[in-house]
């Protein structure tokens, strides 16, 4: 059956043509019916006459409501006043499933949205930033594959947290306690040793009982990770993956960015290089703009926020203290106080969409720090292994599609980056 794009078209007028969808907008007037129709691939209007079609067909006409589905047949016809122009004259109206009074209206309460997500997520919206979060993740999977990446499946149930392990979701496995995922890495480093260069998107899980607009219990998170690459390149990989995947949502998506209200030009002109700041000159940016800070204070949303609130591109903030950022981050040799890492902040105020840092290779310094944090080091055997068989310089990070998808549609919560959104309030739907 041809597309409601296909049928809005010039050359389609005075033809016979069928569509199928669901009613988006309905109303009727002196015998007439006038139904907007909506499909994926766009919407219009369907006018349904009195006699026009045959009896029964009018009667379901006027009794189907918003998102009831029905397939019409008839003939395309100019209209100005239509949505794009162009309206389809029934010849026939058939409703294959009816709608009960739809319960979104207009004007609803962010809860009530909540609660009804299932239907929600038909929203013009919603399936605007469905398409575009589709059209980034291609983006970043055909370049990995145009720069020989190997696309891996790592566990979701593990036993290592290699994140705060405040944020670990315990759960009962079998007769002992494992864990959701915080991140890939530990095995994507495994992998590096046959395989060189990885990646993953795999949905990873911090139980954050904090409400904040960029935090979800469950995300999806690429990660990747490549042998013989030092911190300066696995920022480089940064920012080509991260500019391809932009590119990308451009090319596919600028009617959907549109509807979203965001300027496809703007993402287009992003490119490397990006900026690198130290987190010492970011500590002094922020003092001058009046931040109670020092060294070792960490960088949350709102100091974030001002870093980037007036960028246009994305900007690294490179070496944080040891004391902010996990014990697997490589030991920085300019400033022992500080790690080779970076953290990648989105720009318009958006902060943080990347974590990544090229990985200690000594076993001693982690094994130190995992006996000071009590941690058991049974658990962390295999990977200590890996520094004991043929190591290589290393280094990889972790991107948040989330973040990335809510700073590219410019959303207010992040929420509505993900379809079924996973907070400590929520798992229902
Ligand atoms: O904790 S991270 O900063 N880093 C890691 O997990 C590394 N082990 C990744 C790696 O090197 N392979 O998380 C990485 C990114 C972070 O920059 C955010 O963009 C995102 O994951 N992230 C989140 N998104 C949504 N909700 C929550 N709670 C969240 N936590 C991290």
């Amino acid at each position: 059956m041809p597309s409601i794009k296909s049928a809005l078209a010039k050359e389609m007028v005075g033809k016979k043509t069928s569509i199928r969808g669901w009613v988006y907008r309905t109303r009727s007037s002196g015998g007439i019916v006038f139904a907007v129709v909506r499909d994926v691939t766009g919407i219009m209007q369907v006018t349904v006459k009195k006699g026009g079609v045959p009896h029964e067909d009018f009667d379901a006409a006027l009794k189907a409501g918003i998102e009831s589905s029905v397939v019409v047949e008839g003939e395309v016809a100019e209209d100005k006043r239509a949505p794009g122009g162009y309206e389809l004259r029934a010849t026939s109206f058939k409703v294959v499933g009816f709608a009960e009074a739809f319960p979104i209206t207009e004007y609803q309460s962010t809860e009530l949205l909540l609660d009804l997500r299932h239907l929600w997520i038909r929203s013009r919206e919603q399936t605007a930033v469905a398409r575009v979060k589709a059209a980034l993740l291609r983006g970043a999977r055909e370049w990995f594959h145009d720069n020989d990446y190997v696309e891996v499946t790592p566990p979701i149930v593990t036993g290592v947290a290699p994140e705060d392990s405040t944020t670990l979701f315990q759960i009962k496995y079998f007769d002992r306690i494992a864990y959701l995922s915080q991140s890939a890495q530990f095995y994507l480093e495994s992998l590096i040793f046959s395989l060189e260069k990885v990646y993953s998107l795999t949905p990873s899980f911090r139980a954050e009982k904090s409400r904040t607009p960029r935090h979800l219990a469950e995300y999806w998170h690429l990660e990747m990770e490549a042998a013989w690459v030092e911190n300066e390149g696995n920022m480089e990989v940064q920012e080509q993956l991260l500019t391809a995947m932009l590119h990308n949502a451009v090319a596919e998506c600028s009617d959907e960015l549109k509807l979203l209200k965001r300027d496809p030009s703007k993402l287009k002109k992003i490119e490397p290089p990006f900026d690198r700041l130290k987190y010492e000159e970011a500590v002094e940016y922020l003092q001058k703009k009046g931040h109670e800070m020092s060294w070792g204070s960490d960088l949350g949303a709102i100091e974030e926020r001002e870093l980037t609130i007036d960028r246009s591109l994305p900007v690294f903030v490179v070496n944080y203290p040891k004391e902010l950022k996990p014990f697997y981050m490589k030991e920085n040799p300019q400033d022992p106080r500080t790690y080779k890492n970076s953290d990648l902040l989105a720009p318009e105020g958006y902060g943080e969409i990347v974590g990544g840092s090229e990985r200690e290779t000594e076993n001693e310094r982690m094994i130190a720090w995992l006996r000071d944090k009590g941690e058991s080091l049974d658990n962390y055997k295999w990977y200590l292994d890996l520094r004991k068989y043929g190591s290589v310089p290393h280094s990889g990070f972790g991107m948040g599609i989330e973040r990335v998808v809510t700073w590219v549609c410019g959303l207010e919560h992040i929420r509505d980056a993900i379809p079924y959104p996973r907070t400590v309030a929520r798992v229902y739907p």
